[in-house]
């Protein structure tokens, strides 16, 4: 069964497709063309699920395995701020630059150089019959002045726990054990492998 990536951001896809087989996972894009998904649930899980689902109807296959990841960012000392909205916190349609520019604005209008931060992925998976989500978290702070040009979206205003620099600096070996996205899919994996050998 092929794995039918739900996304459309060019990070998450680097990111997944190198915890797989080259050529393993593929973006919905490459077979239906580009397409918006309005992400109207209220928790990170609904979302995810609501983008794999899209997909796994328009493709209206019983051979495929779809995959979706819904993340964002969460500052509790921001009024849990952006969450399930981090990629449109300036606005609908806003770049990374401008949603990680607003967020170091909130930290400053507060007066805050640093404030604790986590990074939630939700990652779900629908099979023909079958649905799953599942979590996976990365815990630091979040600080008011961007360093680094790795990663993307907040990566360079994120210092995980135990290290001094943004993960916008660190090796990207380092995201891809330390992540919220690594971890859940970590657990994914294992569904995925008992779903394709039905
Ligand atoms: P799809 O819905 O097409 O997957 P999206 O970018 O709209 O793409 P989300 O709604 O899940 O995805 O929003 C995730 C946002 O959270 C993303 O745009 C980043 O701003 C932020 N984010 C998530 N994971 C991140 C990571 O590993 N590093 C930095 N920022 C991240």
């Amino acid at each position: 069964m092929q794995i039918i990536l739900a996304t459309s951001n060019k990070g998450k896809v680097r990111e997944i497709q190198s915890l797989f087989e080259k050529d393993e996972v593929v973006p919905f894009s490459e077979l239906l063309g580009p397409m918006e998904i309005e992400e109207n649930g209220s928790t990170f899980a609904e979302n995810a699920l609501i983008k794999a689902r899209t997909i796994f109807e328009k493709l209206g296959r019983d051979d495929a395995i779809v995959i979706s990841d819904d993340s964002g960012i969460t500052v509790p000392a921001v009024n849990g701020e952006p969450g399930i909205y981090s990629a449109r916190y300036a606005g609908a349609g806003a770049s990374d630059k401008d949603n990680l520019s607003k967020l170091v604005d909130e930290l400053k209008k507060r007066g805050m150089k640093e404030a604790p931060a986590f990074y939630t992925a939700a990652i779900a998976i629908v099979a023909p019959n079958a649905e799953y989500v599942v979590h996976g978290w990365m815990h630091g702070k979040a600080i008011d002045t961007p360093r680094g040009e790795g990663g993307f979206g907040y990566d360079p205003i994120f210092v995980p726990e135990g290290f001094d620099e943004t993960i916008g600096e660190l090796d990207p070996a380092i995201k891809k054990e330390l992540s919220h996205r690594s971890k859940a899919l970590k657990l994914a994996k294992p569904i995925i492998e008992m779903l394709r050998s039905q």
